[in-house]
């Protein structure tokens, strides 16, 4: 018998993530019957590759989604907004990057290895979420740790590439560190303050609360993924500069006794992680070795002498793949193996 194979639209397929997106369908073979690509208007007509074949952008409008299966979004919350009603009324399945309608109760937020159960709550709506990147690499580490101890507190600082600001923040980060090198005035546009050789303590827009939207994305996002609101989440999210790779330090406060030996036992066979803890040799989770990277590596695991039962994490993950791309391709994989 053969295998079906299905149309996939990505919106957004000039991106940094759709463009991810792409590699992704190709390194994992999704079976991909047609392949649209859509953008603005500004990219119609640009060709894309995909399994060495060309593909041509065309200009997303409300009428780009007939025969669709399923529609990838990473063209920004307001395409989102502005788009996924057709694609769904098209009879396409949405997986939406974007925060449009992570915290919608009627729209599942999905992290594979993590709440795969959620992924039947589609059908209301025709859209599944996928959470901001800082929360699906820390959703991946603490799973099997909630599982076997439960989890009370969480108190997380990240330390976010600038590739999750997008092309220009890349851009504006090499620019930087050239004119800082060759003693010219460093300028800056897409970031508040220099970048380089800086950390910034703000992503996303300030709240009333004090907190950034970034931070309260990981609070709320981690409510709704471990279906649990009496976890206490405190979050710090900061800009640091490098290219690729989010890291985060992780402290938590689990409900039942668990030792550090225990936490590496559960990390090394946790879907979607692996454990790269080894001091003694100066092994730890690094940014620079997970570019490419499908795994979220997680080290430095070690008991919180401070209180009765807690433990601290060191989590990486390549934010456009883990943190976007590849978790929206594992959603998709899901639908069609057990939905579509
Ligand atoms: P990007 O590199 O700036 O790409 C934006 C994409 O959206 C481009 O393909 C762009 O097409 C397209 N686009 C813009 N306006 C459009 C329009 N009117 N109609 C159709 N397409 C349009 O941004 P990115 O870094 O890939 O991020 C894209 C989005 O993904 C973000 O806004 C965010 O919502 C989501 N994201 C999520 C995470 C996460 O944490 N899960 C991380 C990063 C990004 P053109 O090239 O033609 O302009
Ligand atoms: O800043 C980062 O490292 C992640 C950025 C995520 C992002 C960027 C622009 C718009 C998002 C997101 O996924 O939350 C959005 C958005 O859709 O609100």
């Amino acid at each position: 018998m053969t295998k079906r194979k299905f149309n996939i639209a990505v919106a957004g397929a000039t991106g940094a993530v759709g463009g991810a997106m792409i590699e992704t369908l190709a390194r994992r073979d999704f079976p991909v019957n047609n392949l649209i690509l859509l953008a603005s208007s500004r990219s119609a007509g640009k060709k894309l590759s995909f399994h060495d074949r060309e593909y041509t952008v065309q200009e997303m409008t409300r009428d780009s989604f007939a025969g669709v299966d399923v529609a990838l979004f990473s063209a920004g919350a307001a395409r989102s907004l502005e788009f996924t009603p057709a694609a769904v009324a098209a009879g396409a399945v949405v997986v939406d990057n974007s925060s449009a309608f992570r915290m919608d109760p009627e729209i599942p937020l999905v992290v594979p290895e993590v709440n795969p159960h959620a992924i039947g709550r589609y059908k209301k709506r025709g859209i599944i979420a996928n959470p901001n990147c800082s929360t699906i690499q820390m959703m991946v580490a603490l799973k099997p740790i909630y599982d076997k101890a439960g989890i009370k507190r969480i108190v997380v600082s990240t330390y976010q590439a600038v590739s999750g600001s997008g092309a220009k923040a890349i851009a504006e980060l090499q620019g930087q560190v050239r004119d800082w090198a060759a003693g010219k005035p460093v300028q800056h546009s897409v970031y508040p303050h220099q970048i380089a050789f800086n950390c910034l303590p703000h992503i996303d827009t300030f709240l009333d609360n004090g907190y950034t939207k970034e931070e309260m994305k990981m609070v709320n996002e981690t409510h709704k993924i471990f279906e649990d609101d009496n976890i206490a989440v405190t979050a710090t999210a900061v800009r640091v500069p490098v290219f690729f790779g989010h890291s985060e330090s992780v402290n938590i406060e689990t409900d039942k006794k668990i030792s550090a030996a225990e936490v590496k036992e559960l990390i090394k066979t946790a879907p979607g992680a692996r454990l790269v803890d080894d001091v003694d040799n100066l092994c730890y989770p690094l940014a620079l070795d997970c570019e490419g990277e499908f795994a979220t590596m997680v080290g430095r695991i070690r008991e919180d002498e401070s209180i009765a039962n807690g433990i601290n994490l060191w989590v990486v993950a390549d934010n456009i793949l883990k943190g976007a791309a590849l978790n929206a391709v594992q959603i998709a994989e899901v639908l069609i193996s057990g939905y579509l």
